[in-house]
């Protein structure tokens, strides 16, 4: 499509403030893939009213995540970084695949399941077919690889068997993606149930780590962080409240649980949840700078909207009128 790089393909919900969790789990990772492919960043405004918003908040938020795309490090120059919404095509071709997705196959979605019990008041049809959504998202821009956390990987696998299907129908149409899940802070926890992953939508604050937490705030939640009985640093399945902090720590500074061990050998927890706290801090530091100076540059960042929006609906469209022919609709002359 562009040049000999590969196509990826990620997106995010503006569904609360990001934690340590997304961006360790994703962002982190996205700057990194950022050299090696050619890459779409959507903020996927469109998935997040399957839960009602208010609408001054949903683009407040949509806005701040768009930045935060940037300030993690993706170049906006380079990555197509752009809202769902500004591209009519994922609309269009969702569509087009909810008639190539079989209810049996989003019935078995455990996050439609999950997403309707949290929700009972609003079962909505965009919950059920969210996960053909995602595969719109994906199949628009022929994406080669997809980053995605575990929890993704059921969407990911039911996006495969519908551009398989499609294509066994109408020819190579779609390129079949590939899930990428990244090495290193694969699935951080919350740090008052580890149990549970840290999420954006957890009601207790101390369970998450927000990316624009001050200093302050990030070291006292390290230190609040529930641990296990015993007193070593030690990555076993048995300690996962310290397996948790292990993992946080080895995400921000790219060390391996072995070694954090090792440098931890004969300490207590009280000085590695304080060491845990500094070195998130030393990581969101700059993000945080960045976000803030961008934010003031209000042209700037409407330029890169515009811009990576007609970016987006080049490709976007290309895809489309392929499909549009393929299933019979007529030309457009
Ligand atoms: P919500 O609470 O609204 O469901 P979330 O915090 O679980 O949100 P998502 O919007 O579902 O986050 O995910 C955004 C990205 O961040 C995905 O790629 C997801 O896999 C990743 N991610 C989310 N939570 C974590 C986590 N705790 N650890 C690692 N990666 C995560
Ligand atoms: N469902 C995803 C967000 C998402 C996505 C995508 C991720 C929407 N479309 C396409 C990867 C590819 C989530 O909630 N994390």
């Amino acid at each position: 499509m562009f040049n000999d790089q590969k196509i990826l393909f990620s997106g995010m919900q503006a569904t609360g403030t990001l934690t340590l969790g997304n961006y360790a789990g994703a962002l982190k990772n996205w700057v990194t893939l950022s050299d090696e492919y050619q890459c779409f960043y959507s903020v996927v405004d469109l998935h997040s009213i399957t839960i009602r918003r208010d609408p001054a908040d949903l683009r407040k938020r949509a806005r701040d995540l768009l930045i935060l795309y940037i300030a993690a490090g993706l170049d906006p120059e380079k990555n197509c970084i752009y809202y769902q919404s500004h591209v009519s095509g994922h609309a269009e071709l969702a569509w087009i695949l909810n008639c190539f997705t079989y209810m049996g196959e989003l019935n078995r979605m455990t996050q439609f399941k999950d997403k309707s019990r949290k929700h009972a008041d609003n079962i909505n049809a965009g919950l059920f077919t969210y996960p053909v959504l995602m595969a719109a998202d994906i199949l628009l821009y022929q994406a080669d690889v997809v980053p995605v956390g575990l929890d993704q990987m059921q969407h990911l696998e039911l996006t495969r068997d519908v551009a398989q299907r499609f294509n066994n129908i109408y020819g190579d149409v779609f390129t079949v993606p590939e899930p990428y899940v990244g090495k290193t802070g694969a699935s951080i926890k919350s740090l008052q149930d580890p149990s549970k992953k840290m999420s954006k939508s957890d009601e207790n604050p101390n369970a998450s780590i927000y990316l624009m937490d001050d200093p302050d705030t990030i070291i006292r939640k390290c230190k609040r962080a529930v641990t296990d009985s015993g007193s070593e640093i030690l990555y076993r399945d048995e300690k996962p409240g310290i397996k948790n902090l292990i993992d946080i720590y080895c995400a921000m500074t790219g060390k391996k649980p072995e070694e954090t061990e090792k440098e931890f050998d004969g300490k207590g927890y009280g000085e590695f949840k304080a060491a845990v706290g500094e070195v998130v801090v030393d990581q969101l530091r700059p993000v945080q700078q960045r976000f803030e100076e961008l934010s003031k540059n209000k042209d700037y960042i409407n330029r890169i909207i515009k811009e990576n929006s007609e970016k987006a609906n080049y490709y976007a469209s290309k895809t489309l009128r392929k499909v549009q022919r393929k299933v019979g609709f007529p030309d457009r002359g």
